[in-house]
């Protein structure tokens, strides 16, 4: 009856009070007095789903009787971050939800820290995927989000005596409330085995893969809310199960218990995600679990696509399909083999719709970062796909010979195919071959992509390349996690700047005016006193929200440059301790971040962190002017807490290396002044906040190149600059590790013998352009005006902005709106 129905879709607090205590009972199984916060949460959660069913269903629909065209995103991970908080804003319905938990006497926030975070993914690429998930559904466009369902993601990371110890991810095991397991909607992949050549009834010359294994993937769904709209896509994520050829096996061999011993080894496949910044682990698997989950996505596209179509003709105009680097890019050769060895297509024809599907985004420039895989391995576990890429590389090479007759190292350089001991096949290369459009992730980024990694590729298909810099979403890196700084813009733009973020702009003209200037540092205040909080919790330590909160929140890894930032907190120690200081702003460092578990260094980045905070949190002559802290286990649920609470934003990376950033965008976003290098979107945020509202540091692409083509010599640094070889020689002197003086040597080695990422040459560059951003904290007005600017002009960095430009300039794909009411 519609009363029934209200219960499961009314919006009213008081429906929504009815339909969690009928969650309560009809799916935890509760009843009040026993409920713990984790049934309270999972009732809210069900309440919450409800709602977002009969939009997700009327979406599918829509999508359907239009037969729109869809974007497919493919990647290997989705940061996604906690659901619950985020499905409330974008139905709207945060206010009524807490007046009806205050009703119940419930406190929204607590129900909402009961959900354990999906950490899908390793970082940026997993993060962006995840925002812009969030701005497809937005932005009424037709899409499905492909991936994996690992049962197991991102590690949590403990810290035992300042080393980084990793604890497994459990956010499965209390269960998970947004997905739709969809035990019918499985497809079967295949490993191993060979290939045959057979001649099919028509007399032509076919392959046959005749595999060794096969398994399923079974789809599990969850449902993305657009905002400020009804559209609800589809996020579909692939969990591996054993096939029956298990079952059989054990049937023929008598061998039970081996036969049960290869099934989970089946589905051992989606157990876990891969660190991406670790070079060489988990090789085999990895590659398997990147075949598994395209093949199924490829699978569920083609059984769609053959609803409208009799065969695959048309397939690229149902279809833009995007590789979220080059993870999925076996795609290109799994497209080929359906068209070629299930739907029995030509060549030609083939080739035509696979390369009018796929658009590839490139992630990294990092040459240790570009996926390789053995021709050895690839060919034992998926025979056929080798012999697709041979084919469409010998192909590929015969249209290069003829255009550069005689350049044979350029055919050689371009070839699909690494040559050398180990015969490697380069998955950049097949992507962008098999490829309508490249792009890089930032204005610089592009640029770089089409003259380095890509140079002889951008030579050859100059159209092909473009640029879409990369956003995040306001909804919940604004809206969600900053809740002060939402109202203070609601107040002045009205409720659409967070469906159209260029509106921050409303809030320029105010920069100067003092009431504002007040509200503005009462919303800082408020946070960072949230986070002290939350520091005092998670370590213990105390820290004084009135100091200049200097945070660098990411990855561990040497080219961000961690390092760099301790190295200028040392010279501060030092000049306290040699009563030298002259800028007597008082700071609190703040760091976070993961290190890949096999990445010596950045754990070893990790322990010096702690080494040098224990050794200036402890000094009395120090600790009022210095503090240094390491949040653990930097993930989606602390970094809505951290950004909102920065003053400053560490984005320090050696020009060239970091491809984009979105950090950098989350923290300008939320008022914080940004310290830079010239490197990834930093280039952008600068332009757009104006470079007088930013301290920019450091060489450029250009003098990094240069610096290191003239044979760069750290240790003449080291010789030449006083303070710091005093703080080198500190780090080595055994104070910040108890008296060990070998302790941090692989660093300070590294630094005075290689220095690859040239923190020595930015060295004096970052501790003055530190000075400056201390001397102007010192001026509140000051500060709070360039703060508020940088709030006001970083609407471009929203995602929405960069999937409108995927849309027009990429995928040629149209807006779907859903209409409810109808
Ligand atoms: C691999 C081995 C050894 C060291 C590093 C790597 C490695 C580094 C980067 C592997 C993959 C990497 O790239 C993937 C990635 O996460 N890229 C990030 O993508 C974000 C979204 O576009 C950008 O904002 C980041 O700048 C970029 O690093």
């Amino acid at each position: 009856g519609s009363s029934d129905e209200r219960t499961r879709t009314g919006m009213s607090p008081e429906s929504l009070k009815r339909a969690f205590v009928d969650s309560m009972f009809y799916v935890q199984a509760r009843y009040w007095e026993v409920a713990t916060p984790h049934d309270l949460y999972m009732a809210a959660a069900y309440t919450v789903r409800d709602r977002m069913l009969e939009r997700w269903i009327r979406t599918a629909e829509t999508y359907r009787k239009a037969d729109a065209r869809t974007v497919c995103y493919l990647s290997a991970e989705y940061l996604l971050g906690p659901q619950l908080g985020n499905n409330l804003i974008n139905l709207g319905i945060v206010d009524s939800a807490r007046q009806g938990a205050r009703d119940l006497g419930i406190d929204l926030q607590e129900i909402l820290d009961q959900e354990p975070e999906p950490g899908l993914g390793n970082g940026g690429l997993g993060r962006l995927a995840a925002c812009y998930l969030d701005s497809l559904a937005t932005l009424s466009i037709p899409a499905i989000g492909y991936g994996i369902r690992y049962e197991h993601g991102i590690f949590d990371q403990k810290i035992v005596d300042g080393w980084q110890v990793e604890d497994c991810d459990l956010w499965l095991t209390n269960g998970n409330p947004w997905e739709i397991p969809r035990p019918l909607l499985r497809y079967p992949v295949r490993f191993g085995g060979h290939t045959e050549p057979y001649t099919d009834e028509h007399g032509r010359f076919r392959v046959r893969w005749v595999p060794e294994l096969d398994l399923y993937g079974m789809a599990y769904d969850t449902p993305v809310l657009g905002f400020g709209n009804d559209n609800t896509n589809l996020l579909r994520l692939w969990h591996a199960t054993a096939g029956r050829s298990f079952d059989l096996q054990a049937f023929h061999k008598g061998d039970y218990y081996g036969a049960v011993n290869a099934k989970v080894g089946a589905e051992n496949i989606t157990k876990v995600l891969y660190p991406n910044d670790e070079p060489e682990v988990g090789k085999e698997l990895r590659l398997k679990q990147q075949y598994f989950f395209v093949s199924c996505s490829l699978q569920d596209m083609v059984r769609v696509h053959l609803q409208h179509a009799p065969n695959l003709e048309g397939f690229h105009e149902r279809f833009a399909a995007q590789l979220n680097d080059t993870h999925p890019s076996i795609a290109v050769a799994e497209l080929m083999r359906l068209c070629l060895d299930e739907h029995g297509m030509d060549w030609e024809r083939a080739w035509e719709i696979t390369r009018r599907t796929f658009a590839y985004t490139n992630h990294t420039l990092l040459p240790e970062a570009l996926e390789t895989w053995p021709v050895e391995l690839f060919g034992r576990l998926l025979p056929r796909h080798l012999e697709i890429i041979y084919e469409i590389n010998a192909r590929f090479l015969d249209e290069l010979r003829m255009r550069y007759p005689f350049d044979p190292e350029r055919v050689a350089r371009m070839s699909l195919i690494e040559e050398g001991p180990v015969r490697r096949v380069r998955m950049a290369h097949l992507a962008t071959v098999g490829s309508f459009a490249v792009n890089g992730v930032a204005a610089i980024h592009s640029e770089l992509v089409k003259s380095t990694v890509l140079r002889d590729f951008h030579e050859l298909w100059p159209e092909k390349f473009h640029n879409i810099t990369n956003g995040v979403t306001p909804r919940r890196f604004i809206q969600l996690s900053n809740p002060d700084l939402c109202g203070i813009i609601t107040d002045l733009a009205g409720p659409g700047w967070a469906r159209d973020a260029e509106n921050l702009r409303t809030l320029e003209p105010h920069a100067d005016d003092a009431a504002f200037q007040q509200r503005w540092q009462a919303m800082k205040r408020a946070a960072k006193e949230r986070l002290a909080a939350r520091i005092r919790e998670a370590t213990g330590a105390v820290v004084d929200p009135q100091s200049l909160f200097d945070i660098q929140v990411k990855r561990i890894h040497e080219y961000k440059r961690q390092h760099l930032n301790l190295l200028h907190i040392v010279a501060l120690y030092h000049r306290i301790k040699q009563g030298t200081d002259s800028d007597p702003t008082p700071r609190t460092f703040v760091f976070g971040g993961k290190a890949a578990p096999g990445y010596f260094m950045a754990k070893l980045i990790i322990k010096l962190i702690h080494s040098v905070a224990e050794v200036i949190n402890r000094d009395p002559e120090v600790n009022q002017r210095l503090r240094v802290v390491f949040v653990p286990n930097f993930n989606v649920k602390n970094a809505e807490c951290i950004y909102p609470a920065a003053d400053l934003s560490e984005q320090i990376s050696t020009a060239g290396k970091e491809a984009s950033g979105t950090g950098n965008m989350k923290f300008s976003m939320n008022g914080a002044l940004t310290i830079g290098t010239l490197d990834g979107a930093n280039v952008e945020i600068r332009d757009a906040v104006g470079h007088e509202n930013f301290f920019l540091f450091g060489l450029t692409v250009a003098e990094v190149e240069r610096t290191l083509a003239e044979g760069y010599r750290p240790w003449e640094y080291y010789r030449s600059h006083d303070e710091l070889r005093e703080v080198i020689d500190l780090l080595r002197s055994g104070l910040f590790s108890h008296g060990d003086p070998d302790l941090f040597r692989p660093l300070t080695d590294s630094l005075l013998q290689h220095d690859p990422y040239l923190l020595l040459a930015d060295y004096p560059a970052y501790v003055e352009a530190q000075a400056r951003a201390g001397d102007a904290f010192r001026d509140p007005a000051g500060w709070t005006r360039m703060s508020i600017l940088n709030a006001a002009r970083t609407g471009f960095f929203s995602s929405d902005r960069a999937i409108r430009e995927y849309c027009r300039n990429i995928w040629q794909v149209e807006p779907m709106p859903v209409s409810l009411a109808a």
